[in-house]
């Protein structure tokens, strides 16, 4: 790769990095036709799809039962994979466990005000699958839902022959209540509509592809879903006092899911940056998968940067809003405290993005292309709904009763007014 100084980027190059999108604009016509054809067929449509994109005749389309016998047999087995998948799955638990909010109620003066927290009832979680098996997406969307305490969380995975059993396991393990086989555009037009199998639901989340996401996109409104989510991102922004090595690790590591990553370092080490840019090009030629990593370094929106400064790098970081943000600097904590465009941060030389993407304990569905700007990632919030509560005492209502009273009737709403004068006569 070659290092690029970041205060001779064109304008041009500037928008490669800070305007990267999920690219579902080009499929948004006919994911629109599937989501409709599930909407009105129902499951008929759902097997058609499998048979037409996934190449699979579909027999049972709820494989609840199936999940449950594959975490069995690799239990049985005493499989390695598992005692993985329970530890991560632990540890997921545990970090969203520390989120759950309470309610609370508190004394404003005579006005007691507060708020509680409900789950959602039903939701839907996408987990990918077809060329790459991903369990770890099924702890992620369904452990939050769970701790969140929502009734029934379904998840939809794409449909195969021999359907992954790690992944049946992992759906298992994290206390999904129904699975289904159907994936793509139709799985969410099945979780957004409901089918003759498939359970309508109120709330969408995961990552998938683009037509997962376009078909997100349009069900927005009927249902609620997380965010659209794009290719996978990392920015490492480091000093001199990083390992060059570590630093490439990381960005040949997300680059490996897609062509489309985007993975970036920044730093203000000249040495450093030629370094790393030549340690990302070893490290490709002897991955399995270096085919998508060249085409992700070979990504307009994927760089090594020079800097002039660090407050120059953490401008650039700021304005890129990374998904995972890796800091790798003597004094870390300083730099971060002027981040806030982030989905999820890994400070120092031992946290490597892997270790949030499997097992560390917090969530890896996270806000891609600059979405670090607006909102945060999967977390038990996600699934849940808060509403808000009021008592007034007399004195209290008093005491505000002008101010009702005038705020209504500068609306022409005299009898929300009237309502309140009642009160006292
Ligand atoms: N880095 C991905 C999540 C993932 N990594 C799944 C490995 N498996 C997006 O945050
Ligand atoms: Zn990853």
């Amino acid at each position: 790769m070659d290092v690029r100084t970041v205060a001779d980027l064109s304008p041009a190059e500037r928008r490669a990095f800070f305007e990267r999108d999920a690219g579902v604009e080009g499929v948004r016509e006919d994911v629109r036709e599937i989501v409709d054809r599930v909407r009105e067929e129902g499951d008929v449509a759902v097997r058609e799809f499998a048979e037409e994109f996934d190449g699979v005749a579909v027999g049972n389309v709820d494989i609840t039962d199936d999940a449950a016998r594959a975490h069995e047999e690799l239990a049985d087995a005493d499989d390695p994979v598992l005692d993985a998948v329970r530890e991560a799955a632990a540890n997921v638990r545990e970090f969203h466990e520390r989120q759950r909010p309470d309610d609370w109620r508190d004394d404003f003066g005579g006005r007691e005000l507060g708020r509680r927290f409900r789950p959602i009832d039903r939701v839907g979680v996408y987990v990918p699958g077809g060329a790459a098996a991903y369990p770890s997406s099924a702890l992620m969307g369904v452990i939050p839902a769970v701790v969140a305490g929502v009734d029934h969380v379904a998840v939809a995975t794409p449909p195969a022959e021999d359907l992954n059993p790690v992944t049946l396991a992992a759906i298992h393990e994290a206390g999904a209540d129904a699975v289904y086989q159907v994936g793509g555009a139709q799985a969410i037009g099945a979780l957004a509509y409901g089918t003759e199998t498939v359970t309508r639901t109120q709330k969408i989340v995961g990552p998938g592809n683009k037509w997962v996401t376009a078909a997100k996109s349009i069900v927005q409104g009927d249902v609620e879903i997380d965010f659209l989510a794009g290719p996978s991102e990392v920015l490492v922004l480091a000093d001199e006092t990083a390992d060059p090595d570590l630093v490439a690790a990381d960005l040949v590591a997300q680059a490996e899911h897609d062509p489309n990553a985007s993975v970036v370092a920044v730093t203000d080490d000249a040495d450093l940056a030629a370094a790393v840019a030549d340690a990302v090009d070893a490290q490709a030629a002897e991955r399995e998968r270096e085919e998508t990593i060249r085409a992700a370094l070979d990504n307009e929106a994927s760089g090594v940067l020079h800097a002039r400064s660090m407050p120059e790098a953490v401008l650039f970081a700021e304005e890129y809003a990374a998904e995972h943000l890796s800091i790798v600097a003597d004094d870390d904590e300083a730099l971060l405290d002027r981040i806030t465009n982030v989905g999820s941060v890994f400070l120092g030389p031992h946290s490597p993005v892997a270790a949030g993407d499997y097992a560390a304990g917090t969530n890896h569905v996270l806000p891609t292309n600059g979405g670090a700007k607006r909102y945060g990632g999967l977390s038990v919030d996600t699934f849940l709904r808060s509403s808000t509560v009021q008592r007034l005492d007399r004195d209290a209502l008093d005491d505000l009763s002008g101010t009702i009273t005038s705020l209504a009737e500068a609306e022409g709403l005299e009898a929300h007014a009237e309502s309140v004068r009642k009160r006292f006569e």
